[in-house]
């Protein structure tokens, strides 16, 4: 029997969940406004109250306690909440906007291919999921079975689509007659079941997720190929340009690609956090084996003889969201790319009683301002809220920039802004209160300070993940790199034996290193050790390696000849990517 546990979080106060930075306020502890006003210092108050306040946020440091650290996270930042089914989780507004983001980009992008939306069953008969043995096997444990109705049991059980390989393919075997039906490409969003019994992680690793699927089929195998990396580069814009996480983009190992096609492409994600890899997304070139399988044929133009098409599937979930919230946040919360934030701008105004500045009447102005310059903001006029409450709050939720204006502000027509990633403050001058509102440079200068930030999210974790890529030739320097938290660059040979030994070489070679310390060195340090198997992410693009800079330009193809593999006696024929992964 399964226990309705709460995924890890047995040690999370998870009743206090509300009782952040607001209760000491809400208890009337404090009357922060008025004293401050009555001093004129107001801001000074404020702050001593926000750094007290913090501390009631997230009680765990990200480089302490990661998993600790991203539990709290999603739950203080209202992404998720909890469910009383293990690996199962409630998607908060606050995330849910952030997967549209993803949704709208992508699906436009889709659609300027040509790809069509369908919505295919749920369900899945027993028969259909059992006509693709092959790629099956690996998976059959994560099927999950409906077998009961009340309380009668089925006549035969229906599973629940884990993927919708075997949903689609028979019904694009009916609609694909002749040459002029393809190529067919459609696409599917919605929600699929895995019942993973690795240990949970919310987005990252759910029972039931949201995604993407995409089926395509073509007459032209080359024009099919080319999909598979057009899809792969809208994931990796869907990564790098939304949601500001650098990724790799390659192709699997043999081991690693999925088992039912040819070949698989990955963009592949880091933390640097926790040294952990991450798949981004998958776009596979399935061949012709699921067309043989499916009986998927069409009349040639000319011969009239049967054909099969070329396949590709591909697809992106809501892991998306967790990896940027483990990329981006810090010891105070969430800090969201300004691209998918659901609330680019909040404005907080600093009330101060007596004062004869109109406050509130200037936030409002400023904020039809940038709702008017189409950015997403919120005028956060709760009046039984301190500012410091609220600076706390959006904090924690990562909203991208926040704006306070104070009775001093409006008298010398100046604003302060507060930037969420690097936590920077300074204060704008404005021209004039009366022309705000017929003027719009207000609204673009927010607009391009918004996509600094976008942008410098990305530099900054870009340069944490490059300085975390190592590349070697050899074992030692290898098992260095992984105990060490770094992905590692190697020449390989790239055959599935290698790739098994270095698996298992590299576990055993870890639980020596872990004992070591424990008996010698450092007791407490061998606990924060790693464990776990390596495996290769996947062997990066030549244009991949030319943006990462760690190897010869010579070498951006293959390593050079002679180069032997990092592992074995073999000759290296690729670059792989190695580490340890979700
Ligand atoms: C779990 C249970 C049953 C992954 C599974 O990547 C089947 C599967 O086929 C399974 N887990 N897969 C591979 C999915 C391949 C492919 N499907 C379309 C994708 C993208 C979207």
């Amino acid at each position: 029997m399964e226990k309705p546990v709460a995924d890890g979080l047995e040690g999370l106060e998870l009743e206090k969940k509300q009782s952040h930075a607001p209760d000491s306020v809400a208890l009337g502890k404090e009357k922060p406004a008025r004293s401050a006003a009555a001093q004129g210092s107001v801001s000074a108050e404020t702050k001593k109250r926000v750094e007290r306040e913090t501390k009631e946020g997230i009680d765990c440091r990200k480089a302490d306690n990661f998993s600790a650290w991203y539990q709290q996270v999603v739950i203080k930042a209202e992404l998720i909440e909890l469910y009383d089914i293990s690996g199962c989780y409630i998607i908060r507004p606050w995330a849910y906007a952030v997967w549209e983001k993803i949704v709208e980009f992508f699906d436009a992008e889709i659609k300027k291919l040509g790809v069509q939306n369908a919505y295919f069953p749920v369900f899945v008969s027993e028969r259909r999921l059992r006509t693709e043995q092959e790629h099956l096997e690996g998976f059959a444990a994560e099927v999950a079975w409906v077998t009961k109705s009340g309380s009668s049991e089925l006549e035969e059980p229906i599973a629940i689509r884990p993927t919708s390989e075997t949903i689609i393919y028979p019904a694009m075997a009916k609609w694909i007659r002749s040459h002029r039906d393809l190529p067919l490409k459609l696409n599917q969003w919605s929600n699929v079941v895995r019942w993973e019994f690795k240990h949970p992680t919310p987005f990252i690793r759910s029972r039931e997720f949201l995604w993407q699927e995409g089926h395509t089929a073509y007459a032209d195998r080359s024009a099919a190929d080319e999909e598979v990396l057009q899809i792969l580069e809208l994931y990796r814009r869907i990564y790098e340009e939304l949601l500001a996480v650098p990724v790799i983009k390659g192709i699997k190992s043999e081991r690693e690609r999925f088992a039912g096609g040819l070949y698989t492409t990955t963009v592949e994600a880091f933390v640097p956090a926790n040294g952990r890899a991450v798949q981004g997304a998958t776009s596979h070139s399935l061949g012709q084996n699921f067309a043989r399988m499916f009986g998927v044929y069409y009349e040639g133009k000319d011969s009239g003889e049967k054909l099969m098409p070329w396949q590709n599937s591909w697809g992106c979930t809501t892991r998306t969201i967790g990896v940027a919230v483990m990329v981006h946040g810090d010891d105070r919360g969430l800090v969201l790319p300004p691209r998918v934030a659901p609330l680019q701008v909040v404005i907080v105004p600093i009330i101060v009683k007596n004062a004869a500045a109109n406050v509130s009447q200037v936030c409002e102005v400023l904020c039809l301002r940038l709702q008017r310059a189409n950015l997403r903001v919120k005028f956060d006029d709760r009046p039984e809220k301190t500012p410091g409450w609220k600076f706390n709050e959006w904090e924690l939720r990562g909203v991208p920039l926040r704006i306070e204006v104070g009775p001093r502000d409006v008298q010398s027509k100046t604003i302060t802004i507060a930037r969420r990633d690097t936590m920077e403050k300074r204060s704008i001058q404005l021209v004039d209160w009366d022309a705000l509102e017929a003027d719009d440079s207000f609204g673009r200068e927010i607009a391009k300070i918004l996509d600094d930030i976008q942008k410098s999210m990305f530099e900054r974790a870009s340069a944490e993940r490059n300085a975390r890529i190592r590349c070697v030739a050899s074992w030692e320097p290898f098992m260095k790199a992984i105990i060490e938290r770094c992905l590692a660059l190697t020449p390989w040979c790239a055959e599935t034996n290698c790739e098994e030994q270095v698996r298992q070489r590299s576990m055993q070679d870890s639980v020596s290193y872990r004992e070591r310390l424990a008996n010698e060195v450092d007791p407490a340090a061998a606990d924060t050790v790693l464990s776990g198997a390596v495996k290769t992410l996947c062997m990066p693009f030549a244009s991949e390696l030319e943006r990462l800079r760690l190897v010869d330009r010579s070498e951006y193809e293959a390593p050079a000849p002679g180069k032997q593999c990092f592992a074995c006696d073999a000759a290296a024929k690729r670059w792989a990517l190695w580490g340890r992964s979700y």
